[in-house]
């Protein structure tokens, strides 16, 4: 069974984004110690107990999956702004975007007799039409030890490099066994799926991932965090969860006020009672990313006569 590279807590984040290229997946040990998990715990567990079974197959009949934690816990906001996560998204997902974003939160207990979840491919969320970019970075942080026997989240090392139709085969396929504090960081191009469960106990991981800021996130964060609750949380966690213009052109709104009662073609973060900076910068981005890009086009033409 192939088993998946596991990397210290400190461990580099162009090592981490280089092991997602080639891997598609690896574990970040103890990165959590066992007090911090039980405050995290203190924090989730009366949303994970109200939460009920999912109502179709994909989602799990034997699985809770409980949503909206920027909004509902401190200790979430924490882990989704975890220093080595970050360096690890701008490693990875900087390639291929100005600003990435929150894409989903979610709490995902694997509870006895639910069986193995389809194997799938996250980017597959965006349909087929995503080609030869990597959309996304994933984390799931292990709130109980990860076990085969308790339903640790099944991987298949190497698999972003396959053709798109390509199966795994049962023996290609690994598991995400850790210790609780541990967090799996997997691609959104890795073959994966939540594991079956032959224990009489739960296993609980927080999924928090992180997509192309010039993407549709699949958790709406504008509703399950809005303005009211946004607003009160810290800048960094407020762009990440989308108010900040995802580039020069995307993003900007207009308060729905009669006319000359407010601003026009304003940034996100003026919803949360900032004042509209200037995209200035973000234009001068663009021109000299396009630039660099056509040097770049021109060189390889001229290298090939
Ligand atoms: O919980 C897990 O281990 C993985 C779940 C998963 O793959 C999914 O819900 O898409």
């Amino acid at each position: 069974m192939p088993k998946l590279q596991h990397l210290p807590a400190d461990a580099p984040a162009d090592k981490i984004a280089a092991i997602l290229d080639t891997d598609g997946a690896l574990i970040l040990d103890a990165v959590l110690d066992a007090s911090a998990v039980t405050r995290v715990r203190a924090e989730i567990d009366p949303y994970i107990e109200a939460t009920s079974n999912g109502r179709d197959r994909f989602s799990g009949f034997a699985t809770t999956r409980t949503g909206a934690l920027a909004a509902r816990s401190q200790a979430c906001r924490e882990l989704l702004l975890h220093p080595a996560i970050l360096a690890a998204c701008d490693a990875f997902l900087l390639r291929s975007c100005e600003r990435y974003q929150i894409h989903l939160t979610q709490i995902i207990r694997i509870r006895p007799g639910q069986g193995a979840q389809a194997l799938h491919r996250d980017r597959l969320a965006w349909g087929g039409f995503l080609k030869g970019v990597e959309p996304q970075l994933n984390t799931i942080w292990a709130m109980t030890d990860f076990t085969e026997a308790n339903g640790a989240t099944q991987v298949v090392p190497g698999s972003p490099g396959w053709d798109e139709h390509r199966k795994a085969e049962p023996h290609e396929v690994g598991y995400a066994e850790m210790k609780a504090g541990s967090v799996l960081i997997y691609s959104g191009s890795v073959i994966y799926g939540g594991g079956q469960t032959r224990t009489e106990t739960d296993r609980v991981g927080i999924n928090l991932t992180y997509c192309l800021g010039w993407l549709r996130q699949e958790e709406n964060q504008y509703l399950s965090c809005p303005p009211e609750i946004a607003r009160t949380l810290e800048p960094k966690l407020q762009k990440l969860l989308g108010y900040a213009m995802g580039s020069y052109a995307l993003g900007y709104f207009t308060p729905p006020l009669p006319p000359g009662e407010g601003p026009e073609v304003v940034p996100p973060q003026v919803a949360l009672g900032h004042e509209p900076a200037p995209r200035d910068d973000m234009l001068a981005e663009l021109e000299d990313r396009l630039r660099k890009e056509a040097q770049a086009a021109r060189a390889a033409e001229a290298s090939a006569k």
